[in-house]
C-alpha cells in the first residue's frame, strides 16, 4: 500500500530489506556499530566485509542513539547503507518516541545529502530492542510523514516489514493517515 505526501510516496512492503534496490537501505544498528543479529546481521552477511571495514574506519566512536551514519553498500543492490541507532524500549518514558523519530529523520536527511531519491527502512527498534510494534508503527510513520511534508524529498520511502504481523501494524497506521 502507498500514501502520497506532497510529491513523495510512503510505501509498505513485506520481505527482506537486503533485497531492496532503493538508492539507500537502512540498518537497525547498535551504537557501537559492532554488528549483531536481525537486520544488522542480514545486511553485513549479504553486503560483505567492506561495510564493516568502512564504518570501523570512519566512525570509530560509533553512533549515538537517535542518529545515523552512512557507508557504501558492498555487494548489495543499494548504493548506500545508513546505519541508524534506534532506542531500546524501557517503558516509553525515557525519550523513546523522540529518539525513534530522530533515527528515521536522520536517515531521511542523509538521503537528501547523498542525493538518494529512494530509501528503504526496516521497523527500527521493534526486534531485539523491544519497541512495541503498534507504537513503533505510529511513531515511525508520523516522523516520516512530517519530514516529507516539510522537505518534499526523498521521492520514495519504503518500509520493509519482515512478517505479516508487522506489516498489519504499519498498514493500520498508514490507512489512518490516508483518510
Ligand atoms: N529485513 C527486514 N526486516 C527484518 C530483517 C530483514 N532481513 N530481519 C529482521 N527484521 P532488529 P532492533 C525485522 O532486532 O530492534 C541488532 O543485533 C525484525 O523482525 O534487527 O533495532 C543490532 O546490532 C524487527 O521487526 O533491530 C542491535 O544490537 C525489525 O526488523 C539491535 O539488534 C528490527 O529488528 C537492534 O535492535
Amino acid at each position: 500500500m502507498q500514501v502520497r505526501v506532497n510529491n513523495c510516496l510512503i510505501e509498505l512492503a513485506q520481505g527482506d530489506i537486503t533485497h531492496q534496490d532503493t538508492d539507500a537501505i537502512v540498518n537497525a544498528a547498535n551504537s557501537r556499530l559492532a554488528g549483531g543479529g536481525g537486520v544488522d546481521g542480514a545486511i553485513h552477511r549479504a553486503g560483505g566485509p567492506s561495510i564493516m571495514e568502512e564504518t570501523d574506519r570512519k566512525y570509530p566512536a560509533g553512533c549515538p542513539t537517535g542518529a545515523a551514519v552512512a557507508s557504501a553498500a558492498g555487494d548489495l543492490k543499494a548504493k548506500y547503507v545508513f546505519h541508524a541507532v534506534g532506542p531500546v524500549w524501557k517503558g516509553g518514558l525515557s525519550g523513546e518516541p523522540e529518539l525513534l523519530a530522530s533515527a528515521y529523520t536522520s536517515c531521511l536527511q542523509l538521503a537528501i545529502e547523498h542525493d538518494c531519491s529512494s530509501i528503504a527502512f526496516p521497523a527500527i527498534s521493534t526486534g531485539v530492542y523491544g519497541y512495541p510494534r503498534d507504537l513503533a508503527a505510529e511513531h515511525s510513520l508520523t516522523a516520516i510523514r512530517d519530514f516529507l511534508a516539510e522537505y518534499d524529498r526523498p521521492q520514495l520511502v519504503r518500509l520493509v516489514l519482515f512478517d505479516p504481523g508487522a506489516y498489519g501494524a504499519f498498514a493500520r497506521v498508514l490507512e489512518d493517515m490516508a483518510e
